[in-house]
């Protein structure tokens, strides 16, 4: 027998064993095809940019390590995105931010709008994906004590509300050109290191600046904001102005999408149960899926405990529609292409893993108090033959199986990225 033809026998072996308690694995492929995953492009090149790359990151992000063959241009960040987009199953979008701008002219952010993203336009069209976008609000000059938005000096105030509003121009320009909403996340890193005095000022600050931002109609079929919040940051442990609770109130009160970032909690809080105290009230949600290590750490995304229990609750309570999801870690201490490869597969893996559960089955014990039965089947599942399916899924999507992508990725490492 063939590899092919044995990958085509065990599914069909899982396909029966899934459809003897009510799970239709036709559907579920269907499913897991169609929900979108987008790709951070900063895992390409530890958060550089092109607009001034020598510029220490500031914010209180971080990349450590130094592996070789970080991508330096756009030209060699499209090429590393190629090269994992064509490993990865199902359909994608790329996450951009203003500092991705590709221009021969010398902008300042605030300067760079919709003509500096024609490059990415072109790729994700050649790509068939979409694009999101992310006004960037830190390395830079202007940063000024760890203030942007919500700064207590107008004219930083004002140029980061100019580089917000651009944002949304651009934004709306990735939507039209491409056909598909582009989700506009924003975050900043305002904070103080120590007590402060006043928690109040910056935060009526920020929500001034942002409604400034806000003010333009954009078509949201085109593009929608997202706010991104956080527990803390380095450099500004004692005080967030842009807290989870202050977006949590900003999405809801201006009708735009909350993002939760996996790794912006205190470690033992579980981020998944908040999407369904969220989402009945709110619009929908954008996910920053990382992987906390202790800290915001942002490593690359593992097929865990916690990314399944994502999985779980957004198929489990039919909110994949209303939520957004995005990638979003940073590792130079391995090859970044395999990283993007090993975060985005596990994502999908985690989903379909999730989408082969007999909900209605699940549900249905639950609210008969069988409590017994919803264990036993959930704690059964986890040994049934996922694997097989997404071997299928790989193959139907003319994509490596198993472990192939690594052998085209460690050859992409020797004639690509170790050249570089
Ligand atoms: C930072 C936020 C933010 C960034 C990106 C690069 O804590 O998570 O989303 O990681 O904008
Ligand atoms: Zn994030």
């Amino acid at each position: 027998m063939t590899n092919e033809a044995k990958i085509i026998e065990r599914y069909k072996d899982a396909k029966e064993q899934y459809a003897e308690i009510g799970v239709d694995t036709e559907a579920v492929l269907k499913k897991l095809e169609s929900t979108k995953l987008s790709i951070h492009c900063w895992q390409g090149d530890d958060i550089h940019g092109f607009i001034n790359p020598g510029q220490k990151l500031t914010g209180g992000i971080g990349v450590s390590g130094n592996f070789p063959g970080v991508a330096r241009t756009a030209e060699e960040l499209t090429e590393d995105l190629h090269e994992a987009i064509s490993l990865l199953p199902g359909k994608h979008k790329v996450q951009l931010h203003t500092i991705y701008a590709v221009t021969d002219k010398k902008k300042d952010l605030d300067e760079i709008g919709p003509e500096d993203f024609k490059y990415w336009v072109d790729f994700a069209k050649k790509e068939k994906i979409g694009l999101d976008m992310n006004p960037t609000f830190f390395s830079h000059p202007k940063v000024k004590h760890n203030f942007t938005l919500s700064s207590p000096e107008k004219d930083i105030r004002d140029f980061w509300i100019k580089v917000g509003k651009q944002s949304r121009e651009i934004s709306n320009y990735f939507g039209e050109a491409l056909g598909q909403q582009s989700v506009n996340n924003f975050w900043v890193p305002d904070g103080y290191k120590d007590n402060p005095i006043d928690k109040q000022g910056p935060r009526e600050r920020l929500i001034k600046s942002l409604d400034e931002i806000m003010e333009e109609k954009f078509d949201e079929k085109n593009t929608i904001e997202a706010v991104e919040g956080k527990l803390f940051g380095t450099g500004i442990e004692s005080y967030t102005v842009g807290s989870n609770l202050f977006y949590n109130n900003y999405a809801i009160s201006r009708d735009k999408l909350w993002t939760i970032d996996a790794g912006h909690w205190h470690p033992t809080e579980d981020v998944s149960d908040k999407f369904s105290s969220y989402l009945p009230f709110g619009k929908g949600l954008m996910l920053h899926v990382s992987r906390p290590v202790r800290w915001d750490s942002d490593h690359v995304v593992i097929f865990d405990e916690a990314l399944l229990r994502i999985a779980h609750s957004l198929v489990r309570d039919n909110t994949l529609e209303k939520t957004n999801i995005g990638l979003d870690f940073f590792d130079a201490t391995i090859n970044r292409v395999a990283s993007w490869v090993v975060g985005t597969r596990a994502t999908r893996k985690a989903l379909l893993q999730a989408m082969l559960e007999p909900v209605a089955v699940l549900k249905e014990a639950e609210l008969n108090y069988d409590f017994t039965k919803r264990l036993v089947l959930t704690e059964e599942l986890k040994a049934y033959p996922m694997g097989a399916v997404w071997d299928y899924f790989c193959l139907t999507q003319d994509k490596p199986v198993g472990l192939d992508w690594y052998k085209e990725i460690k050859h992409y490492e020797k004639v690509v990225l170790l050249n570089r």
